[in-house]
C-alpha cells in the first residue's frame, strides 16, 4: 500500500467525545471499533478524521485547534436547525430500519430529507477545505450516502472510497425507500463502494439495475462515464486491543471474582446496543422457553444481557426499552428463586475491560440479531476464548454468519430452534467446542481490522487509477457551441448530413412502443431542419416502415430509414430503396418468442418487415434480464446455420439478418451525397453503435445517455438533443 498518500477518514461522528459539564471542555478519544481500525492507518499515512462532534453549540477556537493537533479531528459544522435531524431523521428513521428490512418501522418525513441533504453538503464543504491533491477520502456509512457524488463534482480527480457498515437490503425493500435513487447516484460518485458481504453487494447491483437501469458486473459498474469498483470486504476486529485488557493483574482478579460469583452456573452472554434490529425480545422469549422446557436448568444457567442505551430520543427505541424491561422482570419474577436471578440485566455501557472479562468467562455467546451488517461481538468473543472453551450461537441474519460457519447458526425468530441451540451449546463436549472455536479463532485472528483497512485502501488505489474508461468507449460531453460553429461554417456549396435515431434520441423511450408519438415541437423542429436546402436529414430507426411513415411521413424533405436502415427513402421521394424482406423464418422463431411472452407478464412480440422483437420493458427487470440472457443464448445455437442473428437492445431481444444494421446505410448516403461537408449522427442504443462505427473520422458522433459507446460525444437525454438541434435552426 502506498503510504505516501494522506488519508481523510469521514464518518458521521468523530471518534472523540466532548463534554462541557464542568464548564471546561474535555475531549476523550473513543475506543470504538472504527477508531481502533483507523487510528494505526492514520498514524502511518497522516491526514485527518472529519465528522460531527455531536456538540450543539459552536466549539471555541482553542478546542478546535486542540482537536486538530492532538486528535487529528476536524469537526463539521452542521446548521443548528439540521444538526440532530441529520442524525436522527432520514438516516436513523428511514435508512436504518429499511436497510435492516424493518419496513414498517421506517418513517419518511420530507423535512428530514432536507436535513440529510444539507448535512451531506456540510460534510462536503469541510472535506473540500481539508483536501490536498493526492489525498484519499474514505467515507463511512449510511449517514453519508450522498457525499461521494457531491465530492466528485467538486474534486473530480480525488480518490473516493465508501464503506457501508449496515446491510444493503434486497431491491424489493430498497425500492420502498423515498429518494433511494438519489442515494444510489450518490454512491456512484465514489471510485470504490464496499460492503460486508457478497449478498449485500448483489442486492446493491440489483437495485442499480432496477431503479437506475444501470448494469454491472461482479466487481464493476460503469456509470456517468467512469468505472466504479464494487467489493465485498468484511470488517474484522483488533484482537490484541481486547485481549491485552485481560493481561493486567486487576483484570485477572476481576475475572476470578466473576467466576466465583457465577460458580456452578453456565453463563450465557449477550451484548448489544438496545436496538430493535438486535433481537433482544426474541432472545429473552427463547430463554424463557428454555427455562420452561428444561426445568432441570433451575439455578444452573444465567443470561447476562448487556443492553447499551441507544438513540433514546426516537420513539421506537423507547418502546423497545419498555418491552425489554418488562420481559426481564417477567422472566425473573416467574422463574427466579431466592438464590438465583435468571437474567442479569445491565442497561448501560460498560468499560472495555469489563466487556473483555465477560467474554472471557462466558460459556456461550448468544448473538441473535434479526438483521446485522456484520456484528463484531461475535468476533470479539471468539478472540477472547484462547482456551477454546466456549460456544458461539449466531443468527444467520448477521453478516458474520457468512464467515463463521462453525458457530451454532440459528434463526432468532424461531424460539424453539434458539432454545434448543442453547441447550445443545451448554451440553456440548469439550472436544467439539475446541474444534469449532479453533477454526473460528484462526479466521478471526487472521482477517483482522488492520488487514481490512489495508485491503480497502489498496483496492481504492487500484480503483481510482482505473477510473477512466478507455478513450474508445468513453464519450466526452458534447461541446454545443463548437458543434453549432461547425454546422454554420460548413463550406457554402457542400451539404450537411444529419442522421438521427428516433426512440431515446428524438423522443424519450416509452413503456409501450406505440406510445412514443412525436410531439408537435419535434415535428416542427424536423420540418425546419429539413426545409434548409443545404441539409439532408434522415431518421434512422429500428422501427418498422409503417411507424415512421405514420408519424414522420408528412414532414417535407425528411429522409426515412426504418428497420435499422434495411430500407430507406430519400428526402422528397416516396420510393423505397434497399432490401426486400424474406418472411419464412418468422414461423420458426415466433413460437420461441411466444414461449417467453407466456413466461413473462408484461412482455410482448413486435413484428417488423425484417425482424421479430421480444420487448420486456414493463416486465420485472430482474426476471426480464435473466430471461433475455437465456433467450439469446438459446437463439444463438438455433440460428447458427442461418443468416439470422439475435441481438440485445434496451429491454429488447431482436432477431434479424445482420445486414439490417444502421451502419449499412452510411456508404449508400455518402455515395448519394458526395458533396457532404458536415456529417453528424445521434443515437442512444446498442444498434446505433453500428452507425457510429461506420462514420468517417471527422464526423460528429453523439451518444445520448449513460453507458459505454464508440461515439465521440455525449448528451444526457432527448431534451438535450432537441435543445442542440433547435440552436441549429434558430
Ligand atoms: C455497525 C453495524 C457492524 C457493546 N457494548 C459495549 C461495548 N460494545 C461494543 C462491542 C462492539 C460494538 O460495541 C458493537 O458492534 P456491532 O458490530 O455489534 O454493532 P453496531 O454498533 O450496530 O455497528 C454492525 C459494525 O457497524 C462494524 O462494521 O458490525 O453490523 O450495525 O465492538 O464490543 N463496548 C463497551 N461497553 C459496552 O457496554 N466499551
Amino acid at each position: 500500500m502506498a503510504d505516501s498518500k494522506r488519508l481523510l477518514v469521514v464518518s458521521n461522528r468523530l471518534p472523540v467525545s466532548l463534554s462541557h459539564a464542568t464548564g471546561e471542555w474535555i475531549t476523550t478519544r473513543s475506543a470504538g471499533g472504527l477508531a481502533t481500525a483507523m487510528d494505526p492507518i492514520l498514524k502511518r499515512t497522516g491526514g485527518a478524521w472529519i465528522g460531527w462532534s455531536g456538540a450543539r453549540e459552536q466549539l471555541p477556537a482553542d478546542i478546535l485547534s486542540k482537536l486538530r493537533e492532538e486528535q487529528s479531528a476536524i469537526p463539521v459544522r452542521l446548521a443548528p436547525e439540521h444538526g440532530l435531524r441529520f442524525y436522527e431523521g432520514y438516516a436513523n428513521q428511514a435508512v436504518w430500519p429499511l436497510f435492516h428490512s424493518f419496513i414498517s418501522r421506517a418513517k419518511f418525513v420530507p423535512e428530514n430529507w432536507s436535513s440529510y441533504h444539507d448535512g451531506n453538503e456540510r460534510f462536503c464543504d469541510a472535506i473540500v477545505e481539508q483536501y490536498r491533491e493526492g489525498d484519499r477520502i474514505w467515507v463511512h456509512d449510511y449517514h453519508l450516502m450522498l457525499l461521494p457524488r457531491m465530492l466528485r463534482r467538486r474534486l473530480p480527480d480525488a480518490a473516493i472510497g465508501f464503506f457501508l457498515h449496515i446491510p444493503f437490503p434486497s431491491s424489493d425493500i430498497f425500492a420502498v425507500l423515498p429518494r433511494g435513487e438519489m442515494l444510489l447516484r450518490g454512491l456512484l460518485g465514489a471510485d470504490l463502494v464496499a460492503f460486508h458481504t457478497h449478498s449485500y453487494l448483489q442486492h446493491f447491483r440489483r437495485s442499480l439495475r432496477r431503479l437506475l437501469g444501470v448494469e454491472s458486473t461482479l466487481d464493476c459498474v460503469e456509470a456517468a462515464g467512469r468505472r466504479i469498483r464494487i467489493e465485498a470486504l468484511p470488517i474484522g476486529i483488533a484482537p490484541e486491543s481486547l485481549t491485552s485488557l485481560l493481561e493486567t493483574a486487576e483484570s485477572k482478579s476481576h475475572v476470578d471474582e466473576l467466576r466465583r460469583r457465577y460458580e456452578g452456573s453456565q453463563i450465557l452472554l449477550a451484548i448489544d446496543r438496545l436496538d430493535y434490529t438486535k433481537g433482544l425480545p426474541e432472545r429473552l422469549r427463547a430463554f424463557e422457553r428454555l427455562l420452561r422446557t428444561h426445568p432441570e436448568l433451575e439455578g444452573k444457567v444465567v443470561l447476562i444481557q448487556v443492553a447499551v442505551p441507544s438513540r433514546e430520543n426516537i420513539e421506537s427505541y423507547q418502546e423497545l426499552r419498555a418491552e425489554v424491561h418488562e420481559l426481564v422482570s417477567h422472566i425473573n419474577g416467574k422463574h427466579g428463586t431466592a438464590g438465583w436471578v435468571p437474567v442479569n440485566y445491565i442497561h448501560r455501557s460498560l468499560p472495555p475491560d469489563e466487556v473483555a472479562a465477560l467474554y472471557r468467562i462466558a460459556d456461550v455467546a448468544w448473538v441473535a440479531p434479526l438483521r446485522d451488517g456484520m456484528n463484531l461481538v461475535a468476533k470479539e468473543y471468539v478472540a477472547c476464548k484462547e482456551d477454546g472453551n466456549g460456544v458461539l450461537i449466531l443468527s444467520t441474519f448477521t453478516g458474520a454468519a457468512a464467515e463463521m460457519g462453525e458457530a451454532l447458526l440459528v434463526n432468532p425468530m424461531d424460539e424453539e430452534d434458539s432454545a434448543e441451540a442453547v441447550f445443545r451449546a451448554i451440553n456440548m463436549d469439550a472436544a467439539e467446542k475446541r474444534d469449532r472455536m479453533g477454526a473460528l479463532r484462526e479466521r478471526v485472528l487472521r482477517n483482522d481490522v488492520y488487514a481490512w483497512g489495508d485491503q480497502f485502501l489498496s483496492r481504492l488505489d487500484e480503483a481510482s487509477a482505473a477510473r477512466t474508461l478507455p478513450e474508445s468507449t468513453g464519450a466526452i460531453p458534447m461541446p454545443a457551441a463548437e458543434f453549432e460553429q461547425a454546422f454554420r461554417t460548413a463550406p457554402e456549396r457542400k451539404c450537411r448530413l444529419l442522421l438521427l435515431d428516433y426512440d431515446g434520441t428524438l423522443v424519450p423511450i416509452a413503456d409501450r412502443p406505440p406510445d412514443a408519438v412525436p410531439g408537435a415541437n419535434i415535428i416542427e423542429l424536423l420540418t425546419r431542419l429539413a426545409a434548409d436546402p443545404r441539409n439532408r436529414v434522415f431518421v434512422i430507426s429500428g422501427r418498422k416502415s409503417e411507424d415512421l411513415e405514420r408519424w414522420l411521413g408528412n414532414v417535407p424533405h425528411l429522409g426515412l430509414a426504418p428497420e435499422h436502415s434495411a430500407r430507406w427513402r430519400f428526402p422528397g421521394s416516396h420510393e423505397w430503396h434497399g432490401h426486400t424482406a424474406p418472411h419464412e423464418w418468422k414461423q420458426t422463431v415466433r413460437p420461441i418468442l411466444q414461449h417467453y411472452v407466456d413466461r413473462t407478464p408484461g412482455s410482448f412480440i413486435e413484428e417488423k418487415g425484417f425482424a421479430l422483437v421480444w420487448h420486456y420493458r414493463t416486465a420485472d427487470p430482474e426476471f426480464g434480464e435473466w430471461l433475455a440472457t437465456e433467450l439469446v443464448s438459446m437463439l444463438e445455437g438455433m440460428l447458427a446455420d442461418t443468416e439470422l442473428r439475435a441481438y440485445r437492445g434496451k429491454k429488447i431481444v431482436e432477431v434479424k439478418p445482420p445486414w439490417a444494421n444502421k451502419g449499412a446505410i452510411v456508404p449508400e448516403l455518402l455515395a448519394a451525397y458526395p458533396d457532404t461537408g458536415f456529417l453528424c449522427a445521434m443515437g442512444d442504443d446498442r444498434t446505433d453503435e453500428d452507425l457510429f462505427a461506420a462514420l468517417p473520422k471527422d464526423a460528429w458522433s453523439i451518444f445520448v445517455g449513460d453507458g459505454v459507446t464508440k461515439a465521440k460525444y455525449r448528451l444526457a437525454r432527448p431534451a438535450d438533443v432537441s435543445r442542440v438541434l433547435q440552436r441549429l435552426v434558430d
